[in-house]
């Protein structure tokens, strides 16, 4: 099976980058992914990916170095198991709030005994007739923490067999916290409070941010599997400097 290119470096203490595809455009995630971003995350939750779009993404993404990556809409075995039969080599799973939730993550991402993955994907047989038996060790599965209950526990969470990394969701954080994400003391507290915990439980930990220097100011601070930005904020950005130039 292919080396997941992301948990050989996480494993090895390295920070990864990826960067999000929400547009549910295969185009662009057939572009991105020739970047040479580590990882490219499909935004199954908030994002606009269909099933057909999600498979021709896979295939797009296939090819390169760059690990497909999806971000599923809820902690649910069926979800979960699509998108990895589908070709995803990780799986971001949102607001898990305890230890059972993120064991039920686990679970769905892992073939028995470790774990209730049903068998079967036909587009599985591309990664190697070995994929069943290395599927386990080389699918990265992260839980999204972006709850007050989530950053109370995220040791216990993320102390959970199998789970790879810790994923801050800062936006809902921001909103169970009742601040503004990246703008209160309160907010910048319950990040490090996370980062601390998976320093004690051995797993690397991350968030979304928006520029190359965030990602780069984080990762000196210990986070690991940080994203920079998404083709939608990529095409706002720069469409709206331009036409600020053309309006000026
Ligand atoms: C959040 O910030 O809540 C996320 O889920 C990342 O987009
Ligand atoms: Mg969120």
């Amino acid at each position: 099976m292919k080396t997941n290119l992301v948990l050989q470096k996480l494993r090895a203490g390295e920070a990864a980058y990826g960067y999000w595809v929400t547009s549910g455009s295969p185009l662009i995630a057939e572009a991105a992914a020739h970047l040479g971003y580590d990882f490219l995350l499909l935004d199954r939750q908030h994002g606009h990916w269909g099933f057909d779009a999600t498979v021709q993404a896979m295939q797009a993404i296939g090819p390169t170095d760059t690990m497909p990556v999806a971000r599923v809409l809820r902690n649910d075995p069926a979800f979960i198991n699509q998108v990895l039969d589908l070709g995803a080599l990780g799986v971001i799973v949102p607001l898990v709030n305890s230890r059972e939730e993120a064991q039920r993550a686990v679970q769905a991402a892992k073939y028995p005994p470790a774990g209730i993955r049903s068998a079967g994907g036909s587009r599985l047989m591309l990664y190697g007739s070995d994929y069943m038996q290395a599927a386990n060790d080389e699918t990265l599965v992260a839980v999204m923490l972006e709850t007050r209950q989530a950053v109370e526990r995220a040791e216990e969470i993320l102390s959970v067999p199998g789970v790879d990394v810790g994923f801050i969701g800062p936006s809902d954080l921001a909103c169970s916290l009742g601040v503004t994400a990246f703008a209160s003391d309160e907010h910048e507290a319950a990040l490090q409070q996370v980062l601390q915990a998976g320093n004690n439980a051995g797993k690397p930990v991350g968030m979304p941010l928006a520029t190359p220097e965030l990602c780069l100011e984080r990762a000196a601070q210990g986070f690991r599997f940080l994203t920079c930005g998404s083709d939608m904020s990529s095409l706002l950005g720069d469409a709206t400097a331009r036409l600020k130039v053309l309006r000026s």
